[in-house]
């Protein structure tokens, strides 16, 4: 396998394949100390197609050592076409996935079980598959991404589904062993366009004292949670809201050993195919995040305290020139926190990226009077054809009057945390050498407090 290092939009410290396309995080688990992480992957070619289930591991959710591929294809087999997303869990011992075989338009579960303790071997189940028969009521052929724990005595699954309706569901199976399964009923089904036709991707868990459903809808990329009561077969929804509306997508959560719900998603590479075969990777993985509610039950993100391994030589930003830029910070691998006091209708943020001519930049903007934070991209890039939508996020109302950012910069992506549990994931693809720059920006009524940054190994 090639290792692709010469393009300078692949990012340094988020997880990556070597080479060629990755899609959703898939089978997350921590077994015997070490983290692992699986992923759609296309092993052949920096696009999607011909689906794999790739594979690394981490002792620290940073660092991640590759591994050789855990599920391929089985040619006129129920996943022939490709292995589509999925879980893992630990079965009596027995590590186990559960994940969607494609074949032939038809989509069914299949299962794989590692007898080694660092789960590099995989042997897929002979009953394969271990779910085919769609519910009445249900669209043929999307019928997907099984997402399994266990309740009590039984195994429970949701699987995301296309209602006859016109409108999304994930769907609710028991099982006593992972191999028979038994349809129940809708753990949850749309209402609205908004939610999408299909959910992709659901993932159902206990967080503090309430349960917690995200799905995610295909065709506007947009990811939703509902937080409500869960009485081990039927859910009641209480909040809801969007946990994603940027360029991360499809997430999969799990618990670790301290008891945190994790998540990973997949960063989507907005580029041609023609630049991305010549690039020849596509795809990275979120950073980990850290999944909480607040006071008013809504579905907060962090970064993992682990991602602090990455800093490198710490630059106190006491020095800032007239034009707001930072005195000896430049780079592409980043991390930046800035606290801000913001009065009235203020503005404040940064821009990354910048040009030392200010032709490239790209600026991350909070704007008080709209409440938004706003990630503009129109000048990220001198290459016409790169992206440049703008991305906005809106904020909760300020407690006081502090406005507290991390950014990470890596190169292409930009993860931006803001302190009450909101993020915006962008892509960008500045073509000069030199577009490394950090500048803070204010406008009347704002003011910088404090700001740490480092260079991130
Ligand atoms: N990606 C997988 C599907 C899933 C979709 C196929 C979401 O299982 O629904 O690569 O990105």
């Amino acid at each position: 396998m090639t290792l692709v290092l010469d393009d300078p939009h692949r990012p340094r410290f988020h997880f990556l394949p070597r080479s060629n396309w990755m899609n959703d995080p898939n089978g997350l688990i921590q077994w015997r100390g070490e983290y692992h992480l699986f992923y759609q992957h296309n092993p052949s070619a920096p696009v999607w197609g011909s689906i794999h289930w790739g594979h690394a591991v981490s002792r620290d959710l940073v660092h991640w050592t590759h591994l050789p591929l855990a599920l391929a294809p089985t040619p006129g087999g129920p996943d022939a076409d490709g292995c589509w997303s999925g879980c893992a869990v630990d079965y009596e011992g027995v590590p186990t996935l559960l994940y969607t075989g494609a074949a032939g338009g038809a989509q069914v579960q299949c299962l794989a079980r590692s007898s080694d303790s660092g789960l590099r071997t995989w042997v897929k189940d002979e009953g394969n598959p271990v779910l085919s028969v769609q519910p009445a009521g249900t669209k043929p052929g999307d019928f997907r991404d099984p997402f399994v724990w266990r309740e009590g005595e039984l195994w429970l699954m949701v699987l995301g589904a296309a209602l006859d309706t016109g409108y999304g569901a994930a769907l609710l199976y028991s099982s006593p062993d992972l191999q028979h399964w038994t349809y129940l009923h809708p753990l949850l089904q749309g209402d609205r366009e908004e939610h999408g036709w299909m959910w992709e991707c659901p993932n159902f868990f206990a967080l503090r004292d309430k349960h917690v459903l995200l799905f995610s809808n295909g065709l506007t990329r947009q990811v939703f949670y509902v937080v409500g009561r869960f009485d081990g077969r039927s859910f009641q929804p209480e909040t809801e809201g969007r946990l994603s509306a940027d360029d991360s997508y499809a997430p999969l959560t799990f618990l670790d050993d301290q008891g945190r719900r994790i998540l990973f998603g997949w960063i989507d590479e907005p580029r041609s195919e023609a630049v991305r075969r010549a690039a020849g990777w596509a795809g990275v993985a979120s950073l980990p995040r850290i999944l909480d509610l607040d006071r008013q039950g809504r579905l907060t993100v962090t970064p993992v305290p682990e991602l602090r391994r990455l800093r490198g030589s710490t630059r106190p930003t006491g020095e800032l020139q007239e034009d707001g830029t930072v005195l000896g910070l430049r780079g592409d691998a980043l991390e930046l926190e800035i606290e801000f006091e913001v009065t009235g209708s203020g503005s404040c943020g940064v821009a990354v990226r910048c040009s030392p001519d200010g032709r490239e930049e790209t600026v991350i903007v909070y704007d008080r009077g709209l409440g938004r934070l706003i990630i503009d991209r129109s000048r990220s890039s001198a290459d016409p054809t790169a992206v440049s939508a703008l991305q906005e996020l809106a904020l909760h109302p300020l407690e006081g009057d502090q406005l507290r950012l991390t950014v990470f910069v890596d190169r292409s992506v930009l993860e931006v945390f803001v302190r009450d549990g909101l993020s915006l994931t962008s892509r960008i693809y500045p073509t000069r050498p030199d577009s490394l720059g950090v500048r803070i920006l204010t406008t009347a009524g704002a003011r910088l407090t404090t700001a740490d940054a480092w260079i991130l190994g």
